[in-house]
């Protein structure tokens, strides 16, 4: 994440970090206490993508610190990805992917201070253009000692972005046609704030009524925090169907 704060996990205990071979891979969300939601990208070896490689942790506030009195680590017993998402295009259409996970007893997540659920809206509703939002991750920040590169920031980041509508997302200067429908834009005002390497997979979440609805899926962008270029997020409430048909969840609205 560029820009915005570190915070501690309990300001975002819906944020699942997905590692492959103890190596971190990319940010989730947990909607269900067996069920978190990440991108099609971050397997980029598609239908060969063997479960077994990847763990799953809630509870982190750092992917280079263990705190067993927070975390929560499990296994992954199903991957779905999305059939449509095309490994051969660059543009990114459908990266949405569901994670089964269980613990080593066969546990799901627990409810904690540090570990909970965030809620599903219902189907095709968007906040309005103009909305601040919140983004969070374990992804890149800059690195302040040397101008213009990045670093993984290791500990918990989150962010505040603007939703933009297509109208702008898709003028020239910014990405022109290659926002699908299933993708919109959000990016800060000032282009200070941004979700960059490391974070795609997790959540772009807003608020509404005191409670936090998972509204994008961090997917991609032309570099970080650049001006004209800002984050493009998976429209999840364009798979509403899609996340009920493969968890057997009807809309999770635990909070
Ligand atoms: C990435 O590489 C990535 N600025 C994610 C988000 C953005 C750029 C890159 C958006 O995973």
């Amino acid at each position: 994440i560029i820009g915005g704060s570190k915070a501690s996990i309990e300001s975002q205990p819906w944020l699942a970090a997905i590692f492959k071979n103890n190596v971190f891979r990319c940010g989730g969300t947990l909607i269900a206490p067996c069920w978190i939601i990440t991108a099609t990208h971050c397997f980029p070896s598609g239908k060969r993508t063997r479960k077994e490689q990847y763990s799953v942790y809630l509870g982190k506030d750092a992917t280079n610190q263990t705190d067993l009195s927070k975390e929560q680590k499990f296994e992954v017993t199903k991957i779905v990805l999305h059939q449509k998402f095309n490994f051969d295009l660059d543009d990114f259409n459908h990266d949405i992917a569901l994670l089964q996970i269980a613990d080593s007893k066969g546990q799901c997540a627990r409810k904690t201070e540090s570990v909970r659920t965030a809620c599903l809206p219902p189907a095709h509703h968007m906040p309005p253009y103009g909305s601040f939002c919140h983004i969070a991750g374990y992804g890149h920040e800059k690195n302040d000692k040397i101008p213009d590169t990045f670093r993984y920031s290791l500990n918990m980041k989150q962010a505040q972005v603007q939703i933009i509508s297509p109208t702008v997302c898709e003028r020239k200067d910014y990405y022109g046609n290659r926002v699908t429908e299933n993708q919109f834009c959000a990016a800060s005002p000032k282009w200070t704030e941004d979700a960059c390497q490391g974070d795609s997979g997790g959540p772009l979440l807003c608020e509404d009524g005191g409670r936090m609805f998972l509204f994008g899926i961090i997917s991609w962008g032309e570099k970080c925090a650049l001006e004209s270029k800002p984050g493009v997020y998976t429209k999840v409430t364009n798979y509403n169907k899609w996340i009920e048909k493969h968890t057997g969840l009807n809309r999770i609205a635990q909070g």
